[in-house]
């Protein structure tokens, strides 16, 4: 029997093996599977709005936004819709076809729930596709937002389960988990990854991929990002993750889920020009852009665009309307 292109039943020792084989063995089978869905030259571009920053109940280690943190970030309230759009529609201008609303929340309140779906409705009345990160959701706040349009929902697994009480408290890996098949049963898109750099094994990353890549479904997309490490923070002075590993690990994601965007998220400000070509040849084809994430740096637009024309890479028009 052939081997079926997509498949949900991985296992920690087949991608144990896909990880560790000579890395130009990796990168030639994942660029492989990569040009089997995707046009290589092409990476989508989203954009990240804080919608509500900082004074987080959760105790997420890495995180600028806990109240648990030393980090020193006021708490703002959720900002006000017309903001949004007109945040949006900058994005837009810029090149983005995703946006991107996130908050500083363990789950959200029904009384935000009516300025959600404003925000949500707003932003694809300006023909770009929606995405919220939120935290938890119950059913209720799944089908609200679902109803309201929402194409995509955010939520991290952030790490192998072995290692997540390591890195949080406050919720579980099952928790996370729970939201996600939430998300996917109401028929929303979902898109789910992690942190990479967070003092794991090497086991830990490849095992927060299978976690993935044994879903019910794939995420459609699956954000590989590298710590951004936070002054203040318990991981603020973890050791940095040698870049080859966060190549393999991007190249173990296509090739575990090869129809799904992978997305090189975070702490790109820190990766060589080099480094980021490298992790798009192993399948990473989208990028968040603008020079801020939700609280922390990311390159500018400058800079992305002379990379992007240094490796003909142009972007990818995906569900966004540009006649809007
Ligand atoms: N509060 C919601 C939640 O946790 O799901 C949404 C916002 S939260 C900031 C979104 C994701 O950003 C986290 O799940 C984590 O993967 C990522 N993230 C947060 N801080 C980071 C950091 N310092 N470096 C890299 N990724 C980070
Ligand atoms: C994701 O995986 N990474 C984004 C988005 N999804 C919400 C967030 C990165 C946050 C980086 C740290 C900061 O900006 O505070
Ligand atoms: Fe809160 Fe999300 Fe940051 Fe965790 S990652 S502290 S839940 S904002």
């Amino acid at each position: 029997m052939d081997t079926p292109l997509v498949r949900t039943d991985w296992t920690r020792e087949e991608a144990e093996k896909i990880y560790n084989q000579p890395f130009m063995d990796l990168l030639y089978q994942a660029q492989t599977v990569h040009r089997t869905h995707f046009d290589p030259n092409q990476v989508q571009r989203s954009k990240l709005l804080s919608i509500k920053t900082g004074g987080c109940a959760e105790d997420c280690a890495y995180c600028s936004q806990s109240a648990r943190n030393g980090a020193k970030l006021s708490a703002s309230k959720l900002i006000e819709v017309q903001r949004v759009i007109a945040e949006a529609r900058k994005a837009k201008e810029g090149g983005a076809t995703r946006y991107c609303m996130g908050a500083a929340w363990r789950s959200p309140k029904d009384r935000d729930m009516a300025a959600l779906e404003a925000m949500i409705q707003g932003v694809k009345d300006l023909g770009m596709e929606t995405c919220m990160t939120l935290g938890m959701l119950d059913d209720n706040q799944v089908f609200r937002l679902r109803d309201a349009g929402l194409d995509y929902y955010n939520h991290n697994i952030d790490t192998s389960e072995r290692y997540y009480s390591e890195i949080i408290t406050t919720r579980t890996f099952a928790d996370r988990i729970d939201t996600l098949n939430r998300v996917r049963e109401a028929g929303m898109k979902v898109c789910a990854g992690g942190i990479v750099g967070m003092g794991e094994q090497q086991m830990d990353r490849i095992d927060m991929l299978v976690s993935l890549a044994t879903l019910e479904e794939h995420p459609d997309s699956v954000p590989v990002n590298m710590l951004i490490p936070i002054a203040d923070t318990p991981l603020a002075d973890v050791e940095k993750l040698d870049p080859i590993e966060f190549v393999r690990t991007c190249a173990l994601a296509r090739i575990l889920m090869p129809k799904s965007h992978v997305r090189l998220s975070a702490g790109r400000t820190d990766m060589s020009d080099e480094m980021q070509a490298m992790c798009i040849f192993a399948g990473a084809n989208s990028i968040f852009v603008g020079d801020t994430l939700l609280t922390a740096d990311n390159p500018e637009e400058d800079k992305d665009g002379q990379l992007f024309a240094k490796l003909g890479i142009q972007a990818m028009v995906v569900g966004c309307d540009a006649s809007k």
